[in-house]
């Protein structure tokens, strides 16, 4: 029983200011005329709080009175953006916030930008991590994120020279409204150490792990409001303390440095956020976040979650730990651990409870981001886990050796435990064998897992193997993002889009309506103005709104092949200033680019730095820049792609076929009624399939093409032998006209481009501009064109993720909804 609850504050304009006024006073310590804008902002987040808290206070102990099968999400990111404006439309504060607000001379826009985003991953996987576990509080499912509260997100990115600086992001200098630490609720995290035998009471004889030093997690919950439904479920985020976090006789004795020394270096845990995509640093730090923050989550689930006394062998029937990447998996053995070590279980009778507690979310094809961990580190920081990853090793192999008639290729094939080039645990292998579910996340994800990342695990248990296309959510990335649009999409078919984004479907018809196009360019011009403002603020970049824009934003990989995109630009330049193309005959267009590089990517980084360059050049000819500019805003984030998605006209979404799995962006440009020039990769393919063909611009090599190229031996030179414009293109790069004269400046790009190109961009290029032809086309038909980004959006329906979570929990998780 609880007491009850004191109500929420009256939902007034009234009600509100007066809210809002007690927070400043009372606990920002400050009155209207004095307050800064970080006190007003956080006076109001405040606020805006108090009128969630007791919904999310209802929703714990509903939670925990009916003890339903709940799904913890574990994902080492969370990419959540800015949280007050989802708060406020989550609790329809928006319209007596800014009337409120205003009443006291005070501007919504402006305290909305005070907020700092919690930039707490690197791109689409933390992305989706937010998305889902708002969409898990939409639909009323008892769910539970755990993650890291890293002090340092994702760092910010400025350009110096046109090169990327990587600077700490200091998230929480501000104060962070939204969180709610628990220090009371800490949980003890062992590593290092040695196991020992010893012989329980029972007189069997037993492993133990005795860790060499300790850590504390300390929870801070974050709320996650539902859309309207009454129900917030709760982010649990874990930050490092030292167990003993001064020592005051070596303080005493003078040593002020060593005195913290152990508080710094448990404290190093959540620093930071490792800044990496897709390829693992072998970095140690890195493997004690991951199991810092399972060990937490598991404890904190049988300790808090579970009623005293709860019979751990029914743990399957009250939890769903859903592994987001390999990232959490070492919490397979960390449960087995608690269960066989700490419970008592015995070893089946343990792994027939794991198994059944893990689904499995792979997020890549790229054979270099499956992580793996060194036997030897993993030994000397997890002695007793890599004991038991040894044990369903072994257990497993045995059942393929029988199953295989003893087929011992296949045998180390399969072997958790990789003995090439270094002994090493290959996590992903580890998480496919305990999981009840393995899942890719786009359909032709889902299938090359099955036929080629996995394929021997898929032919052994072709029933754990499914699929889960990704989702957005509609509420940030459409409700939030574009106003513009959602008035437009309301007034045609009223507001139930918003929580069933299938309705999209009945504003097909609008699409041959002249009036409903003109305002759906209306908007459309209005979110360019919007672009353009930010864009000049943040970042004294001048766009024309008049112009198309073109835009690609994604973490800087070679696969998404930024490059493709640069040499098309490169190839008008040439074009206008060789004077083969007028500048009356093309639709004039601003490229935007967004991207971040992993700061020990080179590549990467010597291809922002050519883009910079590039867009310098091209930006300053008086001829070509009166159709064709580059813009690249340093430091894109989740605010800037809320401004820069529902302005574009174009979606660039060309990596190389077979190598982006889903892909989430460019189901965000579709919503907001961009057209897509992409590849048959990824969700692309389930996008062009939704949208039609005549409203999708194609090209490129398809997988099975681009495998088969691979396998014959790809020569990308023959390519710029063979093609006048690509090889012009190279060699201006080459000649430094975008280097002042440097011929040496990018090089190595070129050099890579023309010796390996491993995501075959030359062998793409051709068809990448015959496709930007038939964009160019298109475009001078406004009217057509909008047609085309109507149906986009009416038919897109599909990609939000609350269709994603109605997935998981039919084919992962059979859980249920709990609704209020
Ligand atoms: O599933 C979310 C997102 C996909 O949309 C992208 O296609 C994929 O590249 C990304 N994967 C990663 C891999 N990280 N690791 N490990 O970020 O996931």
């Amino acid at each position: 029983e609880t007491t009850p609850l004191i109500t929420s504050p009256e939902h007034s304009v009234e009600g509100f200011v007066r809210e809002f006024l007690r927070e400043l006073n009372f606990t920002q310590g400050t009155v209207l005329e004095r307050a800064t804008t970080n006190d007003a902002y956080l006076a109001l987040a405040r606020t805006v709080r108090h009128y969630l808290m007791s919904r999310w206070i209802e929703t714990t102990v509903d939670h925990y009175r009916a003890q339903p099968k709940a799904v913890a999400y574990l994902s080492a990111e969370y990419l959540l953006g800015r949280q007050l404006d989802n708060a406020l439309l989550a609790a329809d504060l928006e319209e007596i916030a800014a009337e409120g607000l205003a009443s006291l001379g005070l501007d919504l826009a402006e305290l909305r930008d005070a907020e700092v985003e919690p930039g707490l991953g690197n791109g689409g996987l933390g992305r989706l991590a937010a998305c889902f576990v708002d969409s898990l509080a939409t639909m009323s499912v008892p769910a539970i994120g755990y993650g890291i509260r890293y002090e340092y997100g994702i760092f910010r990115q400025r350009f110096a020279g046109g090169r990327q600086v990587e600077e700490p992001d200091t998230w929480l200098a501000g104060g962070a409204p939204w969180e709610f630490a628990h220090p009371e609720h800490a949980v003890t995290v062992g590593f290092g150490g040695h196991t020992e035998k010893y012989t329980g009471d029972d007189g069997v004889e037993r492993s133990r792990w005795v860790p060499g030093w300790q850590v504390l997690g300390v929870p801070y919950n974050y709320m996650v409001p539902g859309y309207r439904n009454g129900r917030v479920n709760t982010l649990r985020l874990w930050s490092a303390r030292a167990t003993h976090a001064f020592d005051l006789q070596i303080f005493n004795e003078g040593d002020y440095v060593d005195a913290v020394r152990s508080r710094t270096f448990a404290e190093n845990i959540s620093k930071v956020l490792y800044p990496e995509d897709s390829t693992p640093q072998g970095k140690e730090l890195r493997l004690q976040q991951q199991y810092f923050f399972v060990a937490c989550s598991i404890r904190d689930f049988v300790d808090q979650l579970l009623p005293a006394g709860f019979d751990l062998r029914r743990l399957p029937e009250r939890i769903v730990f859903q592994l987001n990447d390999t990232h959490p998996v070492v919490a397979i053995p960390e449960l087995m651990r608690v269960l066989v070590d700490d419970e008592g279980f015995g070893w089946d009778e343990a792994w027939d409870v794991t198994r059944r507690c893990f689904a499995y979310t792979c997020h890549t094809l790229l054979p270099e981001a499956l992580e793996v961990w060194s036997v030897e580190l993993m030994g000397r920081l997890l002695p007793r886990h890599l004991e038991i990853i040894y044990r369903i090793n072994e257990e497993f192999l045995a059942q393929v050796r029988e199953r295989s008639g003893g087929d011992e290729l296949l045998v180390r094939r399969m072997s958790i435990i990789a003995e090439h080039p270094q002994r090493a645990v290959r996590m992903a292998f580890l998480a496919t064998v305990a999981a009840t579910r393995v899942n890719g996340v786009a359909e032709l994800h889902s299938q090359l897992l099955r036929d080629k990342v996995l394929a021997d695990f898929a032919q052994l248990w072709p029933e754990k193997f499914t699929n889960v296309t990704n989702g957005v959510t509609p509420r940030r990335f459409v409700r939030l993002a574009n106003p513009g649009l959602s008035g437009l999409i309301t007034e045609a078919i009223g507001d139930g889009w918003v929580t069933d984004l299938d309705r999209l479907r009945e504003l097909e018809p609008l699409a041959d309506d002249a009036e409903f196009r003109r305002r759906f360019r209306e908007v459309k011009a209005a979110n360019k103005g919007r672009l353009v403002d930010v864009l000049r603020r943040r970042d004294g970049i001048e766009v024309d709104p008049g112009t198309m824009l073109d835009v690609m934003v994604k973490r800087l990989h070679e696969y998404k092949r930024q490059l493709l995109k640069l040499l098309h630009v490169v190839t008008l330049y040439d074009r206008i200033t060789a004077g083969e193309v007028s500048v009356d005959d093309v639709p004039a267009r601003t490229v935007v680019f967004g991207a971040k590089a992993a700061p020990g990517y080179v590549m990467a980084k010597e291809i922002i730095a050519l883009i910079n360059h590039v867009g310098a050049v091209v930006n300053a000819h008086p001829d070509v820049s009166t159709v064709l500019r580059v813009a690249f805003p340093a430091n894109y984030d989740v605010t800037v792609a809320e401004t820069l998605i529902p302005a574009a006209d174009l979606s660039e979404q060309i990596s190389l076929a077979g190598k982006e799995a889903s892909g989430t962006g460019n189901m965000k440009f579709a919503l907001n009624g961009a057209l897509t020039i992409g590849t048959d990769d990824g969700a692309n393919v389930e996008i062009r399939r939704l949208v039609g063909d005549d409203n999708f611009f194609l090209f490129g090599l398809t997988e099975p093409e681009a495998s088969a190229i691979a396998e014959a031996g790809y020569r990308p030179s023959s390519y710029y032998e063979e093609n006048p414009g690509l090889r012009r293109a190279l060699d201006l790069v080459a000649s430094g006209a975008f280097s002042d004269g440097d011929r040496g400046a990018f090089e190595p790009v070129v050099a890579n481009l023309l010796a390996e190109d491993r995501f075959m961009v030359l062998a793409d290029y051709q068809a990448y501009l015959d496709a930007q032809a038939r964009v160019e086309a298109a475009y001078a038909d406004p009217d057509a064109w909008s047609r085309s980004a109507v149906l986009n959006v009416a038919r897109s329906g599909f990609f939000s993720s609350d269709r994603s979570m109605r997935d998981y929990l039919d084919r992962v998780w059979h859980a249920r909804p709990l609704p209020g």
